[in-house]
């Protein structure tokens, strides 16, 4: 729909009083997708990238690219001198200090027992691990002895081969070349697939190529859009295929990821399914009315189906319309103003009376990015149950996550929140156990094996316990 230019940016409020039980269910879903409708365009492009490999690959990037390229596939080196001299200084310096600190926060997730770093837990120094602590010497490992002399143990191994789909489109993201690419590369995952689409010309945009570069892809592919996506799914002649695919991307790629995933011969698995970004702000009298708005738009104006959320703490009339006055003003300021508009005009703010209320409100629509503008944000915090990532106080805008502080910006949307986590360092491994038992371990439990076996009617599982007892006795 085109909106009126001049008609005012408002997000419509109700107050929580006066909401209806079906009212809140419709309040806290986001605008429908049409899920089916898309999935059948893209079943056809899966499949002609499965069965004519590069050939499909290349026709369907000049078709919804515009690029006529040789080789879908570029390998590393992604830069030299010529690509960085395309990149502004002031550029290539934030990129470092985010890659700095995301690497840092990152890479202090390796382990399983908290942010301790290798050397702490007594790995890194040759010391040793005090074997009463629990931890040991290699990453992520946890080893306990669950009756004498049976050792049970976890241990995380990266995924082999993962793909990351970086959009392109309307904005070049190297920020979500370094929130994916990072993790992978604490990881240690050998084989990095990046996929990112060309620009008309052939060409990666100069940034994502130095972010490529400095996580370590193995290679880029330049491809977007499903066809990427089944490209890494099932490989190509010149592209790897990939175990798992990770990953943000519009309603064409989320749609093929879930179908890959589905598919039993693909043998892929994804991070989640994505849908539009989206962000709640709780905002009390105390808020700067300026902040709350810059906060609301800098979300909205990610799409046109972006959604945002006000949930004001009792807010005083005064309050609200000088956050609506900041809302209209700053807004109409964006270059991206279109966009905004129509996300504006699917969000929605909620007055409640109590901090109680708001926090149960975010919790039921669990939002990718919560904010919290109030007095003793820290204090509110405690009761958050479902959220991607928060922001505490009003000094940390959510932009400070997107690009720099160090958590990741790969979210869960979409009230995924419930269950899913965003982007870490173990999206990108697996863990196996193990177990190692003494003739004594065995001894001491291998009668309630047999009995546990005999009950399912499981004759050959008891056998392998008995005919080892029956061994020890000499039998
Ligand atoms: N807010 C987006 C991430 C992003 N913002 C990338 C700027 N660039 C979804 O979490
Ligand atoms: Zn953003």
């Amino acid at each position: 729909p085109v909106l009126d230019a001049n008609a005012p940016i408002k997000i419509q409020s109700h107050r929580l009083e006066n909401i209806t039980p079906q009212q809140r269910v419709e309040l806290l879903k986001r605008p429908a997708l049409k899920t089916e409708q898309i999935m059948d365009l893209v079943r056809p492009i899966l499949s002609s990238v499965k069965e004519r490999g590069d050939a499909a690959l290349l026709e369907l990037t000049e078709k919804f690219d515009k690029a006529k390229l040789p080789n879908p596939i570029r390998l590393p080196p992604f830069t030299n001198d010529e690509v960085m001299a395309k990149i502004k200084p002031e550029v290539k310096t934030a990129i470092d200090v985010a890659y700095r600190n995301i690497y840092a926060f990152h890479k202090a997730q390796k382990t399983t027992f908290g942010n301790k770093s290798a050397s702490e837990v007594g790995g890194a120094d040759g010391k040793g691990v005090d074997p009463s602590s629990g931890e040991s010497a290699e990453d992520g490992v946890l080893e306990m002895e669950t009756m004498p002399g049976v050792v049970c143990r976890r241990f995380a191994r990266p995924i082999e081969r993962v793909g990351l789909y970086v959009p392109g489109g309307s904005a070049v993201l190297p920020s979500t070349a370094l929130m994916l690419g990072i993790p992978a590369q604490v990881a240690r995952c050998p084989t990095v697939v990046l996929a990112t689409p060309p620009r008309p010309d052939g060409s990666i945009s100069p940034e994502v190529l130095y972010c490529a570069d400095k996580v370590g892809a193995t290679a880029i592919l330049c491809a977007g859009g499903a066809q990427a996506v089944g490209a890494m799914a099932y490989g190509t002649e010149s592209c790897p295929k990939v175990d798992k695919i990770v990953g943000p991307g519009n309603q064409f790629v989320t749609a093929a990821k879930m179908l890959v995933q589905n598919q039993m011969d693909a043998q892929v698995s994804i991070d989640m399914p994505a849908g539009p970004s989206e962000v709640l702000v709780i905002a009390d009298n105390s808020a700067d009315a300026g902040f709350v708005a810059s906060d609301l738009l800098s979300q909205a104006e990610h799409g046109p189906d972006s959604q945002v959320v006000l949930v004001g703490i009792d807010l005083t009339d005064a309050k609200l319309a000088e956050i609506e006055r900041e809302v209209d003003a700053q807004a109409r300021a964006l270059p991206r103003v279109d966009v905004v508009r129509q996300a504006i005009d699917k969000s929605v703010t909620i007055i409640v009376k109590t901090r109680e209320e708001a926090i149960e409100w975010s919790n039921d629509y669990a939002p990718e990015h919560l904010i919290l503008q109030t007095e003793r944000p820290e204090e509110l915090i405690k009761g958050v149950r479902n959220a991607g990532s928060c922001f505490v106080g009003q000094w940390s805008p959510e932009s400070c996550g997107d690009y720099m502080s160090g958590t990741n910006h790969s979210l869960p949307t979409a009230a995924y929140a419930r269950s899913y986590s965003g982007v870490s360092v173990s999206t990108f491994e697996k863990n196996i156990t193990s177990q190692s038992l003494t003739a004594e371990g065995l001894k001491g439990f291998g009668q309630h094996v047999i009995d546990l076996a005999q009950c399912e009617g499981l004759e050959a599982h008891a056998h392998a316990v008995r005919i080892r007892l029956q061994r020890m006795q000499g039998l």
